[in-house]
């Protein structure tokens, strides 16, 4: 098994624990093909224009029908336009990397696999690395082997462009995640969860005491918090560059990139990310911020409602990380996070999702997620490194 993978530079399920941490392969650029790989019959290779409202739409059409579902088939990711512009526009983003697939005759697209570009930290190494995201293959086109031709062709293209890594989350388990999450749910509307058939009614509870339980308080509690604005990005790149270092794999972000990552406007006003800071009420230092995406399911085939608004909980920090005790960093994470959940349910968001990664796990069972079925694997392409166990900061930090 693994025809494809077992070809690709990437780690073995039986690799010896003592290979050397880098790169798999050295890429000569000079050795890399200038031409795509052949495509079968009737399909050509394009590239896709994110700037052109119709392209977008193109792609929103194909993966709000043929992306990613749960394993029962009753939820289906539906990513927004504006979602999609932010996600493949960040700072260095390049046309090249978003790559297509139509059909000759009627030009409808049938497949995509995009990149961006931006620098990860891997063990104190910096790494300039591609993430890919949105792989899809219409319906009618599965199993028919594209998937590789669509990495193979997205690969090809990094090359000649001099990015030799990439990192990228699946689903499913392939050679061989560096780490692997679970995803948590916390509910927030939760009848309209139990009627969409996500959320279960426990044996022995009733709806009234499920809707009690998950109640949250109208307003927020830590002192200070507000939404973060465009004065606040020194404060929080310095907190999130020092916080962040603390785990093993991280983002080593640029402000550019914490700008269009946490402050993002779309110009038809749909929001994509929420962002909020901390601001000492006595010395006005930026002393946390906390972070939400939105992203959408479709309901498969329900009579009553045809979307679960999801919440994602994106990047966070904490100067309290720095000057104090276990005790007092989880106390402020229980705050600030519970203070999220308060503004994702103000913005009528039905579920708060978090996976199992960074210091999560200290706050999700007590601020009532519940584990859901979904894994998460995080992978990294050419570049090798022992793998990073999930959890708690003091774990993962040496
Ligand atoms: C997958 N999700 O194992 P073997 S996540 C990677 N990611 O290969 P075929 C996948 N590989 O086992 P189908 C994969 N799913 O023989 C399957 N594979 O070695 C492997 N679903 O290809 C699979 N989107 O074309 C097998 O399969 C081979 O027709 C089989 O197509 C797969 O975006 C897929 O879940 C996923 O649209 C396109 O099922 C299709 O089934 C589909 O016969 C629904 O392929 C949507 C969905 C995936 C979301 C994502 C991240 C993708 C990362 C790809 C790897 C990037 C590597 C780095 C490249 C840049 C390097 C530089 C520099
Ligand atoms: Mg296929």
């Amino acid at each position: 098994s693994y025809k494809f993978w077992q070809t690709q530079p990437v780690p073995r399920f039986d690799d010896q624990e003592d290979l050397a941490e880098g790169p798999i392969k050295i890429i000569n650029p000079e050795e890399v093909s200038k031409e795509p790989p052949q495509l079968i019959e009737g399909f050509e290779w394009v590239t896709l224009d994110v700037t052109d409202d119709k392209e977008v739409a193109e792609l929103y059409d194909l993966l709000s029908n043929h992306y990613v579902e749960d394993d029962n088939a009753m939820f289906r990711f539906n990513y927004s336009r504006a979602f999609l512009n932010w996600a493949l526009t960040s700072p260095g983003w390049k046309k090249d990397w978003h790559v297509g697939v139509r059909a000759s005759k009627s030009g409808k697209l049938v497949a995509s696999i995009c990149g961006v570009p931006t620098y990860i930290r891997v063990r104190e190494q910096r790494l300039k690395v591609i993430e890919i995201n949105f792989l899809c293959v219409h319906k009618k086109l599965r199993s028919k082997r594209l998937a590789p031709v669509l990495i193979k062709e997205v690969t090809r293209r990094c090359y000649l462009q001099g990015i030799y890594q990439a990192i990228y989350t699946v689903g499913i388990v392939l050679p061989k995640p560096v780490t692997s999450c679970r995803y948590y749910h916390r509910p927030l509307d939760w009848l309209k969860l139990y009627e969409v058939g996500f959320s279960p009614l426990p044996a022995g509870s009733t709806k009234a005491r499920q809707i009690t339980k998950n109640h949250l308080p109208s307003s927020t509690a830590t002192p200070g918090l507000r939404k973060m604005q465009k004065k606040d990005l020194d404060s929080t790149y310095d907190l999130l560059e020092r916080f962040q270092r603390r785990y093993q794999i991280n983002p080593a972000f640029t402000k550019e990139e914490i700008e269009h990552w946490l402050l993002h406007t779309e110009t038809r006003g749909e929001q994509v990310v929420w962002s909020y800071v901390v601001e000492d009420p006595q010395t006005k230092k930026i002393t946390d911020f906390v972070s939400f995406y939105s992203l959408e399911s479709s309901v498969i085939g329900n009579q009553k409602h045809k979307e679960v608004r999801a919440a994602y909980l994106y990047y966070y920090a904490t100067e309290t990380a720095f000057n104090e005790k276990e005790k007092g960093f989880k106390d402020r994470l229980l705050l600030l996070i519970n203070d999220a959940l308060i503004e994702a349910k103000k913005a009528r968001f039905d579920v708060f999702n978090a996976l199992t990664l960074q210091d999560n796990p200290l706050f999700l069972e007590q601020l009532k997620f519940g584990a859901g079925d979904g894994q998460l694997h995080y992978y990294l392409y050419n570049y090798r490194t022992a793998p990073v166990l999930g959890g708690v900061n003091d774990k993962n930090f040496p």
